[in-house]
């Protein structure tokens, strides 16, 4: 993994480059001329990239070589050069060779993807859990380990977003800690909806009436932006999702305010929606 690691890390500092030129921002969002992923925040996101890049450089291996043998087959045998054409029908050596050398190379390709797989599917024992719930069409976030609140995460608008980048910009974001392994359950209230965010290599459908499963840990702090990737009805492109990852100082800092911001804030919803539902029940 050594060179494919030389070669990403380039590839890193080449993106980090360009962007100083262009005064584009971080990575944790997309890049203007951006080529290839986002930079690694987490453990999975690394070995997704490293597994692209070994692909990479194996088809283009294979391509070169393929086409390589179609020139020379052009060249060498063309009806000019070779006007008695061979009547060869087999070789035994050559018909093993092309049956063994790709089954080699497929397992030597399904060895790191299932490694990679099973990294992401095995969950591991998680240190709290953040419930996203996907709505027509912003983001819920709840946490039941620290007191069970849950607050809206909606997207600004280009006048409220400030220097925040635009269509990935929302009032609140889903706060975690550091070097933290946090479950998340995904979930819809309505339509499918999908979780995903790029950095964290983190894509997860939210199916209505269905609690689906997935993980991550974020290695380093910072703001991460993603989109909900299931074409979920007219408003799709405008429900971002903005992950803010913390030290677990201020993230215990965060959760006392949350508590008792977003305890209030649901209760008065609730009062709205009840009083709402009986005005409407009279009528
Ligand atoms: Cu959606």
């Amino acid at each position: 993994m050594g060179l494919f690691k030389k070669i990403s890390n380039s590839t890193v500092a080449l993106a980090a480059l360009a962007m100083v030129g262009m005064g584009s921002a971080s990575a944790s969002q997309p890049a203007d001329w951006q080529l290839g992923f986002q930079e690694a925040a987490t453990q999975n996101m690394t070995m997704i990239t490293d597994f692209n890049d070994f692909l990479l450089i194996l088809m283009t291996i294979i391509t070169l070589f393929v086409l390589g043998l179609m020139l020379y087959v052009m060249v060498r045998f063309r009806a000019r050069a070779n006007p008695t054409p061979s009547t060869t029908t087999h070789n035994t050596l050559v018909e093993v060779v092309w049956t063994v050398v790709p089954i080699v190379i497929l397992v030597v390709i399904a060895i790191p993807s299932f490694r990679l797989l099973y990294f992401q599917r095995d969950i591991p024992e998680a240190d709290m859990t953040v419930k996203a719930v996907g709505y027509q069409w912003y983001w819920g976030y709840e946490y039941p380990d620290h007191g069970d609140f849950a607050f809206d995460s909606l997207m600004l608008t280009d006048d409220e977003r400030g220097d925040q980048p635009r269509l990935l910009a929302t009032d609140t974001a889903m706060v975690v800690p550091v070097d933290t392994t946090v479950r998340v359950i995904v979930t819809a209230a309505d339509v499918l909806h999908a979780f995903a965010m790029p950095a964290f290599g983190l894509k997860m459908d939210a199916v209505p009436g269905r609690l689906n499963e997935t993980w991550f840990k974020a290695e380093k702090t910072g703001t991460f932006y993603g989109q909900c990737s299931e074409l979920c009805g007219i408003r799709h492109a405008f429900m971002p999702i903005r992950i803010k990852v913390v030290s677990k100082v201020e993230f215990a800092e965060w959760v006392e305010e949350a508590q008792i911001e977003y305890a209030e804030i649901d209760s008065a919803d609730a009062m709205v929606a009840s009083a709402e539902v009986q005005d409407a029940a009279r009528q």
